[in-house]
C-alpha cells in the first residue's frame, strides 16, 4: 500500500471500492472545506464531475463519505488527537467488483469513509486517501482518460506522534517566489506537516514589507552580490539578488496554508542576523557606519543596538508581523549573536547599568525578555534558537534546539526548566547539508545528511526522563538557502529527505529502514507524478550533479560529521 507516512495501524481488505465519473464526496458541514478541496484536486486530475453532497448523498459512481465527529475548527497548530482519523474502504455488493465501465452500472460502488474528531484529522484521511489512488491522480490534469478508479480495500487508523511538523524555508539568503511558497504547503501537507516556518530576514536581505519601516523592503531586500561557489573561496557573482513578500501576499500563503491544515510560523530573526535592516536604517546599528546588505555568507559582527530607537522599531515590526500571521506562535531567531560591538559601545554599556545587567553579554537575554513581552502582550508566545536559553529564556518561550554541540543538551535542559522544545539538531535536519560527501553533489555548505540518516533522527533526547517527554513538541527539516539559490534546487535538497523527516514527526517511535526504503521506493512515482526535483536514492541525476571549483568541492572541506552521542546503531 505504500503510505508515506506510515499510519499507525491498517489492514488490507478484500475486494475495491470503485470511483468514477459523477462520483460525489458526500460531507456533513463541518467536513464541507475538505470535501471541497478534495473534489477540486479529484476533478483536476481526472476530468470528471465530482459531486459534493450533503452528509447522506448516495451515488451510483462512487462515495467518498467525510465526517467530523467533533466540533469542526480550524485550529492554528492541531495537536495529535486533534489530528487523528479513520479511514475505511469498504467494497461494494459481491458482483461489482467484476464490473467494467460504469461503476455505475453495477449500482454498488462500495464507499471510502474519512471519520475524524476536527477537519485537520478528515484532511489528513484525504491525503492518505490520495496515496491510495494511482499517483496519475496527483498531476494537475487528466492524462489517461479513467473511466473508472479502483481503490484496494483497506481499514486505516491513524494520528500523529508529535503536534509540531515542520518545514522550514530560509527566504533570507535567497528570495523564493511566492508560487514556490504554496507549492511547498501542498508537497508538505501530502506527507501530513503541518508548519511552514518562513526565515523571513537575515544579514543578506529582508522579506517582511513593513508598512511603518519602507526602506526595509526598498533597501534592506536588495544586495549588491553573493558568494560564487562556497564563501570560503572569497569569490563574488557580481550578479544582485533580491525580492520580497508584500503583506498581502504573505497573508495569501497563510490562508492557503491554513485550508491545507499548516500554520505558518514567521521569523524575524533579532537582534544579530539583522544587517540588512541596519543598512536600511543606519540609527539601528551601534556604530553610525553606512553598512551594505550582506553579500557574504556567515554571522556578521554587525548587530542592532538595543536603544530606545531600536527597541520601538521591533516592536513595530513584531507588531505588523502579528496582523499577518494570526497563530499563536512568533519566532524572534536569537541565534549567533557576536556581542563585539555592544562590548565596545557607551550607550549599551550604559543601557546595562539603566536595566541592571552586569555587563553586555547579558543584553541578549534581557532583549529576548522584552520581545516575550511584546508577545504576551498580544497573547503570542516567543519562540526562539537555542541560543536564547543559554541566555535566560523568558517563561513558557518555545526552544528550537539546532547547534550540533549543544542541541540535545539543551533540548533536555530546556525541557527540564519546563519550556516546550522543538528537536532540529542538525545533523538529523539541516538539509542545506549535501547528502554525502561525493563530488557529484552540487555545492552545498558541508556534508552530508543521507536520507537514512535523517530517517534515523529520534527527536526525544536520550536522556530525557519519560515526564518530560510531552514538552518535545516535534521536529523540523530546515532548508538554509545560502548555496540554494533556485526553487529546483530547494526541492533538490528536501526531497526525499523531507519524506524521512514527516515520516519521524508523524509516526510512531519504531521504524523500520527496510519498510520505509520500499515504501519510498513507490512513493517516488507520486513525486515524478508532482513534477518534483527530487534525488534519486542512486545519486543526483546528470542535470542534478555539479562539480565545483577546480575539481574540489569546498562545500566538503569541513568533512563528514562526527557521530553525535545522540545518535548510533539502534537508535531507531
Ligand atoms: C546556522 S540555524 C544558522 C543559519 C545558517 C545555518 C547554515 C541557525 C539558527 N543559524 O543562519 O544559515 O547555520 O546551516
Amino acid at each position: 500500500m505504500d503510505l508515506l507516512p506510515r499510519p499507525l495501524r491498517y489492514r488490507a481488505t478484500s475486494g475495491t471500492a470503485v470511483l468514477a465519473d459523477g462520483m460525489v464526496i458526500a460531507a456533513d458541514e463541518a467536513a464541507w472545506p475538505v470535501a471541497c478541496l478534495l473534489a477540486s484536486e479529484l476533478e483536476a486530475s481526472t476530468g470528471w464531475r465530482v459531486g459534493r453532497g450533503g452528509p447522506d448523498a448516495q451515488s451510483p459512481n462512487g462515495i467518498v463519505r467525510l465526517r467530523v465527529v467533533g466540533r469542526g475548527q480550524v485550529p492554528d497548530f492541531p495537536g495529535p488527537e486533534r489530528e487523528a482519523y479513520r479511514l475505511s474502504v469498504r467494497p461494494g455488493a459481491t458482483g461489482s467488483a467484476g464490473a467494467t465501465g460504469s461503476a455505475g452500472a453495477t449500482g454498488s460502488p462500495g464507499v471510502i469513509e474519512v471519520t475524524a474528531p476536527s477537519l485537520a484529522g478528515a484532511f489528513y484521511g484525504t491525503r492518505t486517501l490520495r496515496q491510495l489512488l494511482p499517483p496519475d491522480l496527483l498531476r494537475s490534469a487528466p492524462v489517461n482518460a479513467r473511466a473508472e478508479v479502483r481503490v484496494q480495500g483497506v481499514e486505516v487508523e491513524d494520528r500523529p506522534r508529535f503536534g509540531w511538523r515542520g518545514v522550514g524555508l530560509d527566504v533570507a539568503r535567497h528570495f523564493f517566489p511566492k508560487d514556490f511558497l504554496l507549492r511547498l504547503v501542498d508537497l508538505a501537507s501530502l506527507h501530513k506537516l503541518n508548519l511552514l516556518h518562513l526565515h523571513l530576514t537575515d544579514d543578506q536581505g529582508w522579506r517582511f514589507q513593513v508598512n511603518a519601516y519602507p526602506r526595509l523592503t526598498e533597501v534592506g531586500a536588495w544586495r549588491r552580490q553573493s558568494p560564487a561557489g562556497h564563501h570560503r573561496e572569497g569569490r563574488k557573482d557580481g550578479t544582485p539578488h533580491g525580492g520580497f513578500y508584500t503583506q498581502a501576499d504573505l497573508a495569501e500563503v497563510v490562508a492557503y496554508a491554513r485550508q491545507r491544515h499548516m500554520a505558518v510560523l514567521p521569523e524575524v530573526d533579532m537582534p544579530g542576523h539583522m544587517q540588512a535592516a541596519i543598512a536600511s536604517y543606519p540609527e539601528l546599528g551601534n556604530t553610525g557606519e553606512r553598512l551594505e546588505v550582506g553579500t557574504d555568507w556567515g554571522v556578521s559582527e554587525h548587530v542592532l543596538n538595543l536603544g530606545p530607537t531600536a527597541m520601538r522599531f521591533c516592536q513595530e515590526v513584531l507588531g505588523e508581523l502579528m496582523d499577518v500571521f494570526p497563530g499563536p506562535y512568533v519566532h524572534v531567531g536569537g541565534d549567533e549573536c557576536p556581542t563585539a560591538e555592544w562590548q565596545s559601545s557607551a550607550e549599551a554599556r550604559q543601557l546595562c547599568a539603566r536595566v541592571g545587567l552586569a555587563g553586555p553579554h547579558q543584553l541578549q537575554g534581557w532583549f529576548t525578555a522584552q520581545m516575550a513581552e511584546v508577545l504576551a502582550a498580544n497573547g503570542r508566545r516567543l519562540v526562539g534558537w537555542d541560543e536564547i536559553f543559554d541566555a535566560g529564556a523568558p517563561t513558557g518561550s518555545v526552544i528550537m534546539a539546532w547547534e550540533r554541540e549543544r542541541a540535545w543538551r539543551v533540548g533536555t535542559q530546556a525541557a527540564h526548566a519546563g519550556h516546550d522544545v522543538v528537536m532540529v539538531p542538525e545533523p538529523w535536519c539541516y538539509f542545506d547539508w549535501a547528502y554525502a560527501e561525493d563530488p557529484r553533489e552540487p555545492l552545498a555548505i558541508r556534508a552530508g545528511i543521507s536520507v537514512e540518516q535523517a530517517y534515523g533522527l529520534e527527536p526525544v533526547p536520550k536522556d530525557l526522563e519519560a515526564p518530560y517527554e510531552q514538552r518535545v513538541l516535534g521536529t523540523q527539516g530546515q532548508l538554509w538557502t545560502e548555496y540554494v539559490p533556485t526553487p529546483r534546487h530547494a526541492e533538490y535538497m528536501y526531497f526525499p529527505r523531507l519524506c524521512a523527516l514527516a515520516e519521524v514527526a508523524w509516526s510512531g517511535r519504531e521504524r523500520e529502514w527496510l519498510s520505509f526504503q520500499s515504501r519510498l521506493e513507490a512513493h517516488l512515482a507520486r513525486l515524478d507524478a508532482l513534477g518534483v526535483n527530487y534525488r534519486p536514492l542512486a545519486g543526483p541525476t546528470p542535470g542534478q550533479a555539479r562539480t565545483w571549483g577546480r575539481g574540489l568541492h569546498p562545500g566538503l572541506h569541513d568533512g563528514p560529521h562526527a557521530p553525535h552521542p545522540g545518535w548510533g546503531p539502534g537508535a531507531y
